[in-house]
């Protein structure tokens, strides 16, 4: 038996170790940059679009950056100069002038990458900025892979790795929605949230360890109530995150929006005012489209991705039938369907019809009847009352700002606002399906009070996933796909 106090002083002292091992067991950042870098090796690369243009600019990064740069400097001595500086001069490879150019100097660990860095701005000729590129590898650089800039900052922890994969996403970014939601999380905002709640279940998770060690006493270090308390409030982060992701693809890879509905409703006029050019071809021959036309458009900083259909009827005509499967599938696989009805020429048991098979088909849809003004509004909105639906005129454009308010509010239903933390990521998004799943194994196994070292095992699988999300976790093949897809240069 040992007394209260050893067992105090024990506990004391076994906590921290416990603590440690954990964090060090979970974490290997530090072992990959190791692995990963050669202290010599300096990667160069062209950071700037390939092409011509004003200026280019070629980065170096390592510990040779510098005197990479300064080798071909001569008029001054770029190796006593501190971070931080610009340097106007000629680029020379011996006796031969390359360009010149403005040198920035970045000394690490204060630079992107953590490591020296050096920025060439060129004039923007492909002819030169490729000679300067090769007088770099001849001086010892080599080529940078794409994403390898990064890769070296978050190795050297300058960012985490969902701060890491944002600088991709920005770069990529074409929406102020899918801007705004990269910028926030290179500054952390999605990885924050879930550090906290991987830090307190370490906590929990070294408390259970150490009841293991103390097993024969039959003592509980770890307050199973707060635990419930804590898995309860990490199952509703991760729940949010998940349910966050539909609308986070949304707004990275824009709305599919399928225009569909009877020949001549008036698709391809809609259309055509949506996008304000004359995309589509209209007539008043029914089934004039055949084939799909997809064009995307950007309102309030969502981009829409309009597909214009074949208008749905039967049809002997052998390429107007396939054009119409063709629309059926679209419908299917769009975010949002505006079904279109022309309201003086369609009657109200036929729209309740379409209503039915909407339902069935994609429930996310909006019933636009156009050409009110034909008919005007209050005589249409007579015709099919008890129908919930938007009366417009794509000819006249009367109304059509109200659908492009009722597409973003449909996207959006008031959650979208920056400050939301959005996952958008398809690998995150993976991750946090194994998170919640042993999430709900370790709740089950609280309720069936399962023994100490079971439990354990459930927590460290959840801190595994949820490292995964950060990069605390990661493996090397991992690494090298996600930074794979970035672009060189970055
Ligand atoms: N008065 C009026 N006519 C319209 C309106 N919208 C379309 N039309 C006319 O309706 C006819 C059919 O228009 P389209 O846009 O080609 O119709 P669609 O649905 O694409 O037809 P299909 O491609 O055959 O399926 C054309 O003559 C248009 O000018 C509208 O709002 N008001
Ligand atoms: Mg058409």
């Amino acid at each position: 038996m040992i007394g209260r106090r050893d067992l105090f002083l024990c506990v004391f002292f076994c906590i921290d170790s416990s603590l440690q091992s954990i964090v060090s067991s979970l974490s290997h950042q530090s072992y990959l940059y190791a692995m990963y870098t050669n202290w010599d090796d300096t990667i160069v690369a062209l950071a700037t679009a390939h092409g011509v243009s004003a200026i280019g600019v070629i980065r170096l990064s390592g510990s040779r950056a510098i005197e990479i740069a300064d080798s071909l400097f001569p008029s001054k001595d770029l190796l006593s100069q501190s971070g931080y500086t610009l340097h106007v001069g000629l680029l020379k490879e011996g006796d031969k002038v390359l360009d010149e150019v403005v040198i920035s100097i970045f000394r690490g660990p204060k630079s992107y990458t953590g490591e020296d860095t050096v920025e060439i701005s060129t004039h923007g000729s492909p002819f030169i900025q490729e000679q300067v590129i090769n007088a770099c590898m001849f001086k010892g650089a080599r080529l940078a892979k794409a994403g390898e800039f990064t890769q070296r900052a978050f190795l050297k922890g300058k960012l985490d790795l969902t701060q890491a994969e944002a600088v991709a996403d920005l770069i990529a970014s074409n929406s102020s929605a899918s801007h705004q939601t990269a910028l926030k999380n290179i500054r952390g905002g999605f990885s924050e949230v879930l550090k906290i709640l991987r830090d307190k279940l370490i906590t929990f998770s070294a408390l259970i360890e150490l009841e293991l060690d103390f097993s024969q006493e039959d003592v509980e270090f770890a307050d199973r109530s707060k635990f419930y308390e804590l898995i309860f409030q990490m199952d509703k982060t991760v729940g949010d995150l998940i349910q966050s992701f539909k609308l986070g693809n949304v707004i990275k890879n824009g709305v599919n929006v399928a225009i569909v509905g009877k020949p001549n409703a008036g698709k391809s006029t809609l259309l055509n005012t949506l996008l304000n050019e004359n995309r589509a071809i209209v007539s008043e021959i029914a089934g004039t489209t055949r084939d799909t036309i997809e064009e995307v458009i950007n309102i309030d900083g969502i981009l829409f991705r309009l597909i214009d259909t074949a208008g749905i009827r039967e049809s002997k005509d052998v390429i107007e039938v396939i054009g119409v499967e063709k629309s059926r599938e679209k419908m299917k696989g769009a975010d949002i369907v505006l079904y279109m009805f022309d309201v003086e020429d369609e009657s109200r048991g036929e729209i309740e019809a379409a209503l039915a098979q909407l339902q069935e088909i994609n429930p996310s849809f909006l019933l636009i009847g156009n050409k009110a003004d034909i008919t005007g509004d209050e005589l249409a909105a007579k015709k099919f009352e008890g129908i919930e639906a938007l009366y417009l005129s794509a000819k006249t454009h009367h109304h059509v700002d109200a659908l492009k308010e009722r597409l973003v509010d449909k996207v959006v239903q008031g959650q979208v606002n920056t400050e939301s933390t959005i996952v958008t990521n398809a690998r995150h998004y993976g991750s946090l399906l194994q998170v919640q799943k042993s999430l709900q194994d370790i709740r089950q196994g609280l309720d069936a009070q399962i023994s100490g070292d079971l439990l354990a095992l459930d927590i460290r699988r959840c801190l595994h996933y949820l490292g995964e999300i950060t990069g605390e976790i990661t493996n090397e093949d991992q690494l090298d796909y996600i930074f794979s897809k970035f672009c060189i240069g970055k």
